[in-house]
């Protein structure tokens, strides 16, 4: 078998060599120019003039553009058409691209467009950058979403009446900062123009056939002539799903207006000012429960900072609303959902796509319900998780069919060591005053399918040469989570080869066509599938031929090993490609693949919008020093289902890798900015923190949970993109737990996050005020 076994990924030679190829490293064509873009120094207001004749004098300068130059649509947005490439006269953010300079050499476009400041006249406008003061000027970028639901029929009113009634309550508010994708290969498009108005654009791209749309919509040309290719990512996270559309429509610009190569390569600083990030989400909420803490009743407002643009925003929001319940049963729900425009970067993509967003407000609810009682956190969670048969109808009206959240939290329970160490960091903190340890264990369900329903379709292309080697493209691109291993693998074991025979070349939007984005975690389940049924194709008619000219039947042929069985014989796998070659059989094929079962009602926000859904819990326990705030993740045990894993040591990599990450969300980066200019005072990796090597615990031990997938999944195997960055819930609640254990019994820490040291604090100073 090919698949289920942990095959090295298929670049690790390449990358830990230094020679896998990204963008930047493309030899350059003779003639190459580069572009750099000159950024508005206000965050709101208006464009009165530009003097760019100083900007066009700098050295090595070949051309300025505005955005009156653009031959086609002034446009980059996906969903939404609000997204200008260039600045049209309103000044939406601080650091929006408003010219482009294009010079011989990157230096030389730099130092150039660095000269915005003084060359652009601005009239500014005070700007409006929290959330808060969005929806309360009502200003948002979608129209607002709301999901009630009620199992016994009730309409909002009848819900509040419920959660006023019942036993306990508890209300608040909680506010979740956003997070910077911080991909180590930045945003970059090299754009190359051909014959007859054609170009060719290598792109960091998710999305490349929406780079190929939207290049195209911004020449004024058809979509086939734009050809958008991207070998790797270093890392996209979300940020290069639609973002990257901006530097490849530039580059593009350019390219075509200059007939010369041109690439756009931004540096950190001002990747950072011009792109969005993890949506910040504000919350209030009000639940109503019973004794056993079990909730009868929530209702929540969640409101994001969008930015000034609607991007991804609406789909974000979505599946923010659709994982409120993440996995628990809430009888009676009323949400609602703000995306609030602000003068700030378009907020778009990030790794759980809301999911992470909509989960953390039921967690913080269960958190505080918990302390309210005085009973264990696990115990209340558990009181609420979906049943099986009954208590198992989603707020969104998808019935949770595949629920195995109960065995999961039980094994991690029994590995972890749970109950025992609840006692221990008990009897650590009655007699530790200032060191106090806190401990938690969270469950995680995760909706897999994109919540656009059209998008759950991909393409495949498998080529079998002569020599028996094989070359596949697929839709999806490899940004550094092991799709292109996979896939391979998926291939290799359809036609019983070796891995080493089969290569996956980029992704290129000129052999694959109308791919959807590698995101929502699904470029295995979609592009395995649509590889798996070219490859099973190509089986059928070398079967065909085998058994034509061996004997027996056709579906008795067997192929393993690179061998080949058929009619008694056995030969190799390449033998029989010859024979087949010889014998005109077709050795290549597409697939198709189209995720069956789902639909989504945008309007009434039900339907069957997953295919199936990931679980997985972690438990974390965390040292917190009461004095400074400072904190140690000590032990985190984890437990992540992923179906009959393709690739355990791929599928082990992305839990810690999504662990860790959820993990710098959570605590430790803090995104600010200026409180009137509305500068992003955070735009570097020196005031913008990441976890690092010293910040992964000790005792780090991550286990794949026995199962497969309930559908007819490739290979029964599940997802696992994003839904482990919903596991370090764990050290957040984890941190309110040692906070807690700081203060008075049952009273509620009001912890922030990221619990940064500073709001460690604060909620200390909080839970010991009298
Ligand atoms: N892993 C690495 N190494 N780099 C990445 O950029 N992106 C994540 C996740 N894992 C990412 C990653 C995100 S946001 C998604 S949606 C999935 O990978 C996309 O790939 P998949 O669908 O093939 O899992
Ligand atoms: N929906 C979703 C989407 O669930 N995940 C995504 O990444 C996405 N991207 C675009 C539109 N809808
Ligand atoms: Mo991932 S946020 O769906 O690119």
């Amino acid at each position: 078998a090919r698949v289920g076994i942990s095959q090295a990924h298929e670049s690790a030679v390449l990358h830990v060599s230094g020679s896998a190829t990204y963008t930047d490293d493309i030899p350059e064509l003779a003639g190459t120019l580069h572009c750099a873009l000159g950024l508005a120094p206000v965050a709101a207001g208006r464009l009165l003039g530009m003097d760019l004749d100083t900007v066009r004098a700098m050295p090595g300068v070949v051309r300025v553009f505005t955005a009156a130059d653009i031959p086609g649509a002034n446009d980059w947005g996906s969903i939404v058409h609000d997204d200008p490439i260039l600045c049209d006269g309103e000044i939406r953010y601080l650091g929006q691209p408003v010219f482009a300079v294009v010079a011989r050499t990157r230096e030389q476009a730099r130092r150039a467009a660095a000269l915005a400041r003084q060359a652009l006249r601005v009239e500014a406008a005070p700007p409006v950058l929290t959330p808060r003061e969005a929806h309360a000027r009502g200003q948002y970028v979608v129209p607002p979403m709301h999901l009630v639901r009620s199992s016994s029929g009730l309409d909002e009113a009848g819900i509040r009446a419920r959660i006023a009634a019942a036993p306990h309550r508890l209300q608040g508010s909680l506010d979740v900062g956003g997070q910077e994708q911080f991909y180590l290969e930045g945003q970059i498009s090299y754009a190359i123009p051909k014959e007859g108005n054609a170009i060719h654009v290598h792109c960091s791209t998710q999305h490349p056939s929406e780079m190929q749309h939207l290049v195209a919509h911004a020449l004024g040309v058809h979509a086939h002539a734009v050809q958008v290719e991207c070998r790797r990512m270093g890392g996209g996270f979300g940020g290069k799903e639609s973002q990257s559309a901006l530097f490849a429509c530039m580059a593009s610009v350019a390219a075509r207006l200059l007939a010369r190569p041109v690439k756009l390569r931004v540096d950190r600083d001002d990747d950072f000012l011009i792109t969005g990030r993890r949506h910040c989400f504000w919350y209030e909420y009000d639940v109503g429960y019973d004794d056993a803490g079990r909730i009868l009743g929530a209702a929540v407002t969640m409101v994001s900072r969008a930015g000034h643009s609607a991007d991804l925003s609406a789909p974000v929001m979505t599946r923010a609303l659709c994982h409120f319940d993440n996995a628990y049963w809430l009888p009676e729900v009323a949400m609602h959902g703000f995306c609030g425009k602000t003068n700030t970067q378009s907020n778009t993509a990030f790794r759980g796509f809301g999911g992470p967003q909509g989960a953390i407000a039921i967690e913080y609810i269960l958190d505080g319900i918990a302390r309210a009682l005085g009973h264990d956190p696990l115990a209340v969670r558990r009181a609420n998780f979906y049943g099986r048969g009954e208590r198992n109808v989603t707020p969104y009206l998808q019935t949770v069919r595949d629920n195995v959240i109960h065995e999961l939290v039980d094994q991690l329970e029994e590995r972890s060591g749970y109950q025992a160490r609840r006692t221990a960091v008990a009897a650590f903190n009655a007699t530790s005053p200032v060191l106090k340890r806190g401990l938690a264990l969270t469950p995680v369900k995760f909706g897999i399918s994109f919540n656009v329903k059209h998008f759950n379709q991909a393409g495949a292309l498998v080529h079998v040469y002569t020599d028996g080697s094989i070359l596949v493209n697929h839709g999806g691109t490899e940004m550094g989570q092991g799709l292109n291993t996979k896939v391979a693998q998926v291939v290799a074991h359809e036609l019983g080869v070796a891995f080493e025979r089969v290569r996956v070349t980029a992704t290129d939007t000129s052999k694959v066509a109308n791919t959807s984005a590698t995101a929502a975690s699904t470029g295995t389940d979609l592009n395995g599938k649509a590889a798996q049924d070219a490859a099973r194709q190509i089986r059928a008619r070398l079967a065909a031929c085998a058994a034509a000219r061996h004997g027996g039947s056709a579906e008795d042929v067997r192929f393993a090993n690179d061998q080949v069985w058929v009619g008694g014989r056995q030969l190799a796998f390449d033998a029989l490609v010859g024979e087949a070659y010889l014998d005109r059989v077709q050795l290549w094929s597409d697939g198709f693949y189209a995720t069956p079962g789902l639909s989504w009602d945008k309007e009434r926000m039900q339907g069957h919008p997953f295919y199936y859904f990931a679980y997985g819990a972690a438990c974390s326990e965390v040292v917190v020093d009461t004095l400074t705030g400072e904190w140690k993740l000590l032990r985190a045990d984890v437990l992540h289902d992923v179906g009959r894993s393709l690739n355990p040591a791929v599928d082990i990599g992305q839990v810690e890798g999504a662990f860790i990450q959820g993990m710098g969300w959570l605590t430790m980066e803090e995104l600010v900015w200026h409180p009137t200019s509305g500068l992003l005072l955070t735009h570097a990796p020196s005031t913008y923190k990441i976890p690092t090597a010293n910040d992964c615990p000790p005792e780090f031990n991550v286990q794949l949970f026995e199962g497969e997938n309930a559908e007819d999944s490739i290979h029964r195997s599940k997802a696992v993109g994003e839904p482990p960055l919903l596991l370090p819930f764990s050290v957040f609640f984890a941190i309110r737990d040692a906070v807690a254990a700081a203060g008075a019994r049952r009273k509620l820490p009001p912890l922030q996050a990221p619990a940064t040291s500073e709001a460690i604090l604060r909620a200390i100073t909080a839970v010991q005020a009298p």
